[in-house]
């Protein structure tokens, strides 16, 4: 039986269906990965970039940045597996979804119950944290009137509401992640399974004694967690697997 055909089974038969998503979800909607051979990371380092040390740094640098990864997805939609997945979330409660990405694809698509740990490239916060804008809010302007912008409450700076490296994740949403992690199949879908801890929950879903399948283009660093290998883009193997379940 093919590898298609043994994941489809098992979904058929979970009650608890997990699925973690990495940037490799988002290239065929255009949307650069990080460390791939067009990745976002091959320009800039993360390190000099998506920190905190970076902002205080250099803010208007770190904003240059996120001003033009924030235009250069403005125009991307969502593809064939943004909106399998969705579909899964709408048709099956027992589906969570969890993304790494930022570019709000997922979201347009009509997920529901979608974890983002990462947050969002279209969203954001005051940096200074002031009373009235500590917490995030949608703010898509492309171009932004000035970099960094200016926070509207306290004429601080707002940052963008994501996740840096060195910041620790929203606690809420990775203890949710980690509970779906007990789950009877996980699904580990374009994710280069580096950046923890996101990475994490492919081996915790090992250890609840899910089945766990990686969709990808390439073997990861979880190779050694996956039971089932499902090598090709994520739209084509989303598209067949979805397929297989619904018979
Ligand atoms: C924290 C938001 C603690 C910003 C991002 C344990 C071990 C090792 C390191 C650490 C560890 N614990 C913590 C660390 C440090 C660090 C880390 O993980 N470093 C790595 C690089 C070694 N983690 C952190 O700093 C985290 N914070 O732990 O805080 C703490 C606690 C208390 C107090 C203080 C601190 C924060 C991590 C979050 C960083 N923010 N993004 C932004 O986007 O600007 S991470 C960034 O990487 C994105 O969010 C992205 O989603 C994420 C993961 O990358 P991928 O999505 O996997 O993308 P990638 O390009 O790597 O891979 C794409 C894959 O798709 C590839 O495999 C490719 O083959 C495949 N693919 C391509 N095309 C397709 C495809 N697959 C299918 N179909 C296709 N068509």
């Amino acid at each position: 039986m093919s590898a298609v055909a043994q994941l489809a089974e098992a979904l058929g038969r979970a009650r608890r269906i997990t699925i973690l998503t990495g940037a490799g979800v988002s290239a065929a909607s255009g949307v650069p990965t990080f460390r791939g051979a067009d990745g976002l990371w091959n320009r800039v380092r993360a390190s000099t970039i998506a920190t905190p040390e970076a902002f205080a740094n250099d803010p208007r640098l770190v904003w240059e940045w996120y001003d033009w990864r924030r235009s250069a997805i403005r125009d991307t939609d969502p593809n064939p597996a943004h909106h399998i997945l969705a579909a899964w979330t709408r048709a099956h409660a027992g589906v969570t979804l969890i993304t790494q990405n930022v570019d709000g694809l997922h979201e347009r698509a009509g997920a529901e119950r979608l974890i983002r740990l990462h947050g969002s490239l279209w969203h954001v916060r005051c940096y200074q944290q002031c009373p009235a804008g500590a917490d995030a809010w949608r703010d898509d302007r492309i171009p932004l009137p000035s970099l960094p912008p200016p926070c509207p409450h306290c004429g601080g700076y707002l940052r963008p509401a994501v996740t840096w490296f060195g910041e620790p994740l929203d606690q809420v949403n990775l203890a949710a992640a980690a509970r779906a992690a007990a789950c009877d199949v996980f699904l580990s879908v374009g994710t280069s399974a580096v950046v923890h801890p996101a990475a994490s929950l492919i081996p915790l879903a090992r250890r609840h004694g899910a089945l766990v399948a990686e969709l990808n283009i390439e073997t990861t660093q979880a190779h050694e967690y996956v039971d089932l290998t499902i090598p090709g883009p994520a739209a084509d193997t989303l598209t067949a697997i979805d397929a297989a379940w619904s018979l």
